[in-house]
């Protein structure tokens, strides 16, 4: 189990030095961060990688920073969609192993991504999975969904369980502690989604969602303090040492993501899990270390999907007679 960043970065480095730079593709280049942190692990030997935008933006941006462009293959594309495209259409095409978001905004890159022709669809949810190295706190911090779905119903929320624990597994976490986040530890029947919780850890006890053990509505401190924990006992498997929060929307995720951010100064990682290749979504605000950590895990999920795809059935699969009693 990689318990912070510095392991994710040495694991990274293994797999390189075993296989190869992982290729990757960048959705409209032209942004500082982005290219320092691309760049950095170009250096590193991680990646190669195919830039693509407005040649004349990249070239001088590039220069300015001391990147060669002998090391890239650029890709002249006129504006933002058409540089998005061109970015995931290489990875569908087989070119590349995994997209990431440049200056692009986020929905130009993701309506991309869901394009029926030359996307990234795999017959699942796509769902926004963040990672978080947070000072203090002894492992890596999963959350999910912070950036894509806006208002996840119940189904949504099973398979953006799925996406999270393919990435907990991809950084060797064997059987994930999945905690559904709301604001008390009992299931009040006038708050809904601790009533969608409630179902959720019904579902994992029976053997419906697999590959980790769920259990909620926890409260934030219930699920990763031993303290907080401490108050449900043994009535829970995961309380105090949750590896997976789940969030009940895109503003409660945001706000969550932030504050590590800002007030326990997290170190944070993030993509979209559930297309066929990982897809890196970082914001223009984020860091170039965020950047780098970003492209180091879509390179151990990238790894990760090569050996196993994705071993959590799909959605109809889960509600039908076929796995209703395995466990
Ligand atoms: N997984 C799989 N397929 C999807 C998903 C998903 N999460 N979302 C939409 N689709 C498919 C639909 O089935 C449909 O075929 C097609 O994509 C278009 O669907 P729409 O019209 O419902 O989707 P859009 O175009 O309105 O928006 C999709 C976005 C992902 C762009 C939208 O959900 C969005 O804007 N999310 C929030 C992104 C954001 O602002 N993040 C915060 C900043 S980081």
């Amino acid at each position: 189990m990689i318990p912070n960043f510095e392991l994710m970065h040495q694991r990274a480095k293994e797999l390189a030095a075993d296989v190869g730079p992982r290729r990757l593709t960048v959705a409209q280049a032209a942004d500082e961060h982005v290219l320092e942190a691309v760049d950095d692990a170009f250096r590193a030997g991680l990646v190669r990688a195919i830039l693509t935008g407005r040649k004349d933006e990249l070239l001088p941006l590039m220069g300015s920073l001391g990147m060669s462009e002998a090391d890239y293959r650029i890709v002249d594309t006129p504006d933002p969609a058409h540089a998005a495209r061109e970015a995931v259409r290489l990875v569908s095409a087989g070119e590349a192993d995994m997209v990431l978001k440049g200056k692009a905004h986020t929905s130009t890159v993701l309506h991309a991504v869901l394009d029926k022709q030359i996307g990234l669809r795999a017959r699942r949810l796509l769902s926004h999975v963040a990672v978080y190295d947070v000072p203090g706190h002894p492992k890596l911090l999963i959350m999910s969904d912070p950036g894509m779905n806006i208002a996840p119903t119940l189904q949504e929320k099973i398979q953006i369980i799925d996406n999270a624990v393919v990435v907990a597994h991809a950084l060797g976490i064997e059987r994930p502690k999945v905690a559904i986040l709301s604001a008390a530890d009992t299931v009040n029947p006038a708050m809904p989604h601790a009533v969608e919780a409630a179902v959720l850890s019904k579902m994992s006890q029976r053997g419906q969602i697999r590959g980790c053990v769920v259990d909620g509505p926890l409260t934030l401190d219930a699920a990763v303090t031993y303290e907080g924990g401490d108050i449900l006992g043994s009535r829970s498997d995961v309380a105090g040492d949750a590896d997976i929060l789940i969030v009940n929307s895109i503003e409660e995720g945001n706000l969550l993501s932030k504050s590590l951010s800002m007030f326990a100064h997290a170190g944070f990682a993030g993509l979209i899990v559930g297309a066929s290749s990982p897809v890196l979504v970082v914001s223009r605000a984020d860091s170039r270390k965020s950047k780098l950590d970003s492209i180091v895990l879509g390179i151990l999920l990238s790894e990760h999907l090569k050996k196993v795809a994705f071993t959590a059935p799909p959605l109809e699969r889960i509600l039908t007679s076929e796995v209703r009693f395995d466990s």
